[in-house]
């Protein structure tokens, strides 16, 4: 039987894309994209889409058994900068939502699930170089407590009920198929836009905050790969540091700089600096490398040249 995909907060930044990919790699017929808000007009016209809301647990049981789905991608919640507005509700999103596909899956209606983790999951204890897989982990954010607690809860899920959930700890996005959601790393997606607009960008990061970040092909191709892998080659339950790049505000400026030579970066630091504070320089992914064969492709340079390619465009 082949897989059918329901892939929940596909109108956002990684959805917008994942839907695509996972389109042309397993058939449109396969892959349903569902959210809250319509998606872009190349997802909505290129197979079906469902509005759903993913605290909503009745619906997405409805939508899980009308349409088959064997696999779920739930990529709904708030993001760091957002969730830090609103804690109580952040926590009630990013958890239930959590809780409503696992508990399905758990009765064995769904085969296998991907929810990302991220980088937020470790904090200022946590080694700031190289941070590897297993370290001390006491994040001091919302979002980051709750991806925590998620892991946990994937992990237990997997031991306790043998659901096939994996997961991957994103770094920082960077696209240009679709706009970020409210996260503390969104600055490396405008910086390319006002570039392009207007040669000047102001930075609400200090201009040497050095972040784990990667560009969102190897991120797809990273999650697709995940859920690809034999399930034997999976055994990290909890979530996997896959890291592509890292650099700074000036770093980014620096590689636009050879593009565009009058570009000019401002620094306005705000509220995003404090969480970026207490998020590792860069990420070791060594156990994703061993168990699944985990490779980033692009670097700032290739990244630079391809969105602003592709943004001109
Ligand atoms: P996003 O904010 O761009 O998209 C989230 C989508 O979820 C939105 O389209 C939103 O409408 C939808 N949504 C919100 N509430 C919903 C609900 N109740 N029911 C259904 N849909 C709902 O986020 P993103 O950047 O695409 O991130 C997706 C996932 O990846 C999140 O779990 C995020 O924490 C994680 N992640 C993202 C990054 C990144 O840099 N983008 C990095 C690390 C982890
Ligand atoms: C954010 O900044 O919140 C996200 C993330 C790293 O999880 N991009």
């Amino acid at each position: 039987m082949s897989e059918k995909i329901l892939v929940i907060g596909a109108a956002g930044q990684i959805g917008t894309e994942l839907v695509l990919k996972l389109r042309e790699s397993k058939g449109a017929e396969n892959v349903i994209a569902a959210d809250l808000k319509k998606p872009n007009e190349e997802v909505l016209a290129g197979g079906k889409f469902v509005q759903l809301d993913i605290l909503d647990e009745p619906a997405a049981r409805t939508v899980i058994s009308d349409n088959s789905i064997t696999e779920v991608y739930l990529l709904a919640a708030l993001l760091s900068a957002t969730a830090e507005k609103n804690p109580m509700f952040a926590w009630k999103l990013n958890m239930d939502g959590l809780f409503n596909i696992l508990n399905i899956a758990k009765e064995g209606i769904i085969k296998k699930v991907f929810w990302p983790s991220s980088i937020a999951v470790f904090g200022p204890s946590s080694p700031k170089k190289n941070t590897p897989q297993t370290t001390i982990m006491e994040p001091i954010t919302v979002y980051g407590i709750s991806k925590q607690a998620g892991e946990r809860w994937c992990e237990y899920y997997f031991r306790q009920y043998g659901v096939d959930v994996r997961s991957i700890r994103y770094p920082g996005l960077i696209s240009y198929k679709s706009l970020p959601g409210g996260g503390t790393t969104d600055y490396a997606v405008d910086i390319y836009y006002k570039a392009l607009e207007n040669a000047s960008f102001t930075c609400f990061l200090d201009e040497n905050m050095k972040l784990p970040m990667m560009y969102m092909e190897d991120a797809i191709r990273a999650t697709i790969e995940l859920m690809d892998a034999p399930i034997e080659n999976i055994k990290i339950r909890s979530s996997y540091n896959i890291s592509g790049m890292s650099f700074s505000p000036k770093e980014i400026a620096q590689s636009i700089q050879n593009h565009i030579s009058g570009f000019k970066i401002n620094y306005s630091i705000d509220y995003r600096n404090k969480i970026a504070e207490t998020w590792p320089d860069s990420i070791s992914d060594s156990s994703a490398r061993e168990d699944w064969d985990w490779e980033a492709r692009y670097g700032l340079k290739e990244m630079t040249k391809n969105m602003l390619k592709n943004l001109s465009q």
